[in-house]
């Protein structure tokens, strides 16, 4: 059996979450970026939605996060998912409750302009008091274990973090229990192997590309 393939953009939030399941479980695996403006051929052929990530394991294509982190968990033991139905099905809303914030907070960086910026904002805003509401002052999602709620959460925790570098705009300010629970997160190993050092720099460039209102104000 050859190693697991993990294809994803450099900027996709979805495929950072492959990525960080595959470093957590420690499995040797091969990440290939590809251009999200100019996919190749063999990515289109073996894509059907077009859509990364993709993990090919010895010619079987499997694609979607979620489905994704399923299989790794379940060949890989022990399983990162808590013991109880109940608690589990409550992480796996959770998990689809992170997925459409990456959307949010791409609107928000890219608006051009204020009125575009304030109303991804105030989304955005919405969706983290949601999930702030949900936290309960543990390390975790679920208390001390790392979960797929982290997980799916990483890649929100290291971009907004970038955001805040780069425009010094601090979404988090007030919601407490979701800044410390970030800072957990961004400081564990296998979140930072999770994404290509160059990601502030090719989100800078497109937002400076896209002349972002953040950046701008
Ligand atoms: N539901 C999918 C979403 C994946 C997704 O939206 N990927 C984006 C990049 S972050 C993509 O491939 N977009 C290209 C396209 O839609 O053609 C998942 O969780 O894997």
């Amino acid at each position: 059996m050859s190693k697991p393939r993990l294809i994803g953009f450099k900027t996709c939030p979805f495929a950072q979450r492959s990525a960080l399941l595959l470093h957590e479980k420690g499995i040797d695996f091969d990440q290939e970026y590809v251009n999200p403006e100019e996919p190749p051929l063999w990515f289109v052929e073996i894509s059907p939605s077009g859509k990364v990530p993709v993990l090919d394991i010895d010619g079987t294509a499997i694609f979607e996060s979620a489905v994704i982190s399923e299989y790794i968990n379940e060949v890989n033991p022990p399983s990162i998912h808590p013991e109880d139905a109940l608690t589990r099905a409550t992480n796996r809303v959770w998990v689809e409750y992170t997925s459409p914030i990456y959307m949010n907070i791409f609107k928000w960086i890219m608006a051009d302009n204020k009125k575009d910026s304030t109303s991804a904002k105030e989304s955005l805003e919405d969706k983290l008091e949601g999930l702030e509401d949900a936290l309960k002052n543990t390390p975790y999602f679920n208390g001390n274990d790392f979960s797929m709620v982290d997980i799916a959460a990483a890649p929100i925790a290291v971009r907004l973090a970038i955001i805040k570098e780069l425009s010094g705009v601090d979404i988090l300010e007030n919601l407490p229990k979701l800044q410390a629970w970030f800072a957990t997160i961004l400081e564990r190993e296998a979140v930072t192997a999770s994404y290509p050092a160059e990601l502030k720099d090719i989100l800078a460039m497109r937002m400076r590309g896209n002349q972002s209102y953040l950046l701008e104000s």
